[in-house]
């Protein structure tokens, strides 16, 4: 069966061409810093929103015109991998992310959800095979269940942990069966709607607990992706745990983590907590944790996740700007964890959001190349921190300073003026980037 008989394709077609269903800014094999765009952005199609999700909100019932409607249980699960494929191919992207619960149903017990899901899976595996598509990551649903409305490793009930555990290890299992390049935890039910029934204390050590088990089952099995966390400040629950990437990686810190997990950065969820997305990517990356990225945006004027698919050039030129200095997402990717509006329900507007986000990125990081190139505003920094290159300011950074030497220094000193910041003309330059590259 074909499911999106209406797309062809899609092919790169340049800045000039009208085509809606083509890329004007990515083309996978176009060279940029020594390595293809394909390799720099790795692209993947997040299952749920593509696939799973049906456009209900809190206020409204689904809206999506969807070529598998119709379809219930294993059936409908299995039209989906079919039309999922046919969907990568047509869009040209090589990964796809999905959580347990996406890709199969529920069962009665978690015996036969384990039977549901391994059969999805042998099904993932061959349409794998056969087309070179591969798992960015996968992740397991501790959220939308009842049984996790206290929260997962996090919950009161220890037989929910145990529950959690067991669907985490099935996980892995998964991943380590389908090549996965990662292994994500997003922590959305892992946090507090009141400290008045909450230990904290117990709850903290009780996630930290599960994560170390993770690492040692992924050790145990050979599973060789990388372990991500995914910050998300709040929403579902109040107050989230694993906040924003500085929260994340104190934690993983102290609970002697820090080498088995890295972080997978969401742009919302960094607007979220009140950060730029760049702020986000520049945390974790000056401490080594830049893992993978969720790439999507939300609204400045709405105070929760909207997961539209990112357009902004500003975000993704300044993301990519932070990712080339990593050295590029290694064995991450961008996933695009974006959902079309609810108004956008016909099964063509998936293609014009991917092709919207594509080309947003594509264009990020020509530009963002771009400024690296020529070093703009590399050039700015270093000479704003020149004063700790020798004298002084050598002896802070090396270590030999102490509170008495630098007394003794400018005591009897008058301070060396302040040079300008030059704010607005490092973003009318940024704006010359944006406009000329
Ligand atoms: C929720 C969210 C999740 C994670 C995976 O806000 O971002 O979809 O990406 O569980
Ligand atoms: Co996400």
């Amino acid at each position: 069966m074909v499911y999106f008989p209406e797309v062809s394709k899609v092919e790169y077609e340049g800045p000039k061409s009208r085509n809606p269903l083509a890329f004007k800014y990515y083309n996978p094999q176009e060279r940029v810093l020594g390595k293809t765009m394909a390799e720099h952005l790795r692209f993947a199609v997040s299952y749920w929103h593509t696939f799973t999700l049906q456009g209900n909100d809190p206020f409204g019932l689904p809206t999506m015109i969807r070529p598998w409607d119709g379809y219930q249980g294993m059936d409908l699960a299995k039209r989906r991998v079919e039309a999922a494929f046919e969907f990568f191919d047509k869009l040209n992207v090589t990964y796809f992310c999905f959580h347990d619960r996406d890709i199969a149903p529920e069962g009665a017990t978690l015996r036969e959800t384990n039977r549901y899901l391994d059969e999805i899976v042998d099904m993932l595996e061959e349409y794998m095979k056969s087309t070179g598509k591969k798992l960015l990551w996968n992740t397991a649903n501790l959220f939308s269940h009842p049984r996790f409305v206290h929260g997962a490793a996090t919950s009161p009930n220890a037989d929910v942990f145990a529950y959690a555990a067991a669907q985490v290890k099935k996980g892995l299992e998964v991943a380590k069966r389908l090549g996965a390049e990662n292994y994500v935890f997003w922590g959305g039910r892992e946090g507090y709607e009141t400290l008045l029934n909450t230990n904290l204390q117990l709850e903290l050590d009780n996630l930290a607990r599960l994560l170390r088990m993770a690492a040692d089952y992924a050790d145990e099995i050979g599973f060789t992706g990388q372990l991500l966390i995914e910050p998300k400040p709040k929403e579902p629950t109040k107050h989230q745990y694993d906040f924003d990437a500085a929260t994340t990686i104190a934690f993983l810190k102290t609970h002697g983590l820090a080498d088995r997990f890295k972080l997978n950065l969401e742009a919302n969820h960094a607007t979220l907590a009140g950060h730029t997305f760049e702020h986000e990517l520049y945390v974790s990356r000056i401490h080594g944790m830049l893992g993978s990225v969720d790439a999507n945006q939300g609204d400045p004027l709405l105070g929760w996740d909207t997961d539209e698919f990112p357009t902004d050039l500003y975000s993704t030129t300044l993301a990519m700007y932070q990712i080339l200095q990593n050295g590029g997402l290694h064995k991450g990717g961008l996933n695009f964890d974006a959902k079309v509006r609810r108004a956008s329900m016909t099964p063509v507007d998936l293609f014009h959001g991917h092709i919207a986000g594509m080309d947003a990125f594509a264009r990020g990081l020509q530009v963002a190349a771009k400024l690296l190139e020529d070093k703009v505003f590399e050039q700015v920094v270093e000479e704003r921190y020149q004063s700790y290159s020798d004298g002084i300011g050598a002896t802070i950074v090396n270590g030999t300073a102490t509170l008495s030497s630098l007394e003794a220094y400018i005591l009897d000193k008058e301070l060396s003026v302040h040079s300008s910041g030059r704010q607005e003309q490092l973003l009318a330059i940024l704006n010359q980037y944006l406009l000329e590259t």
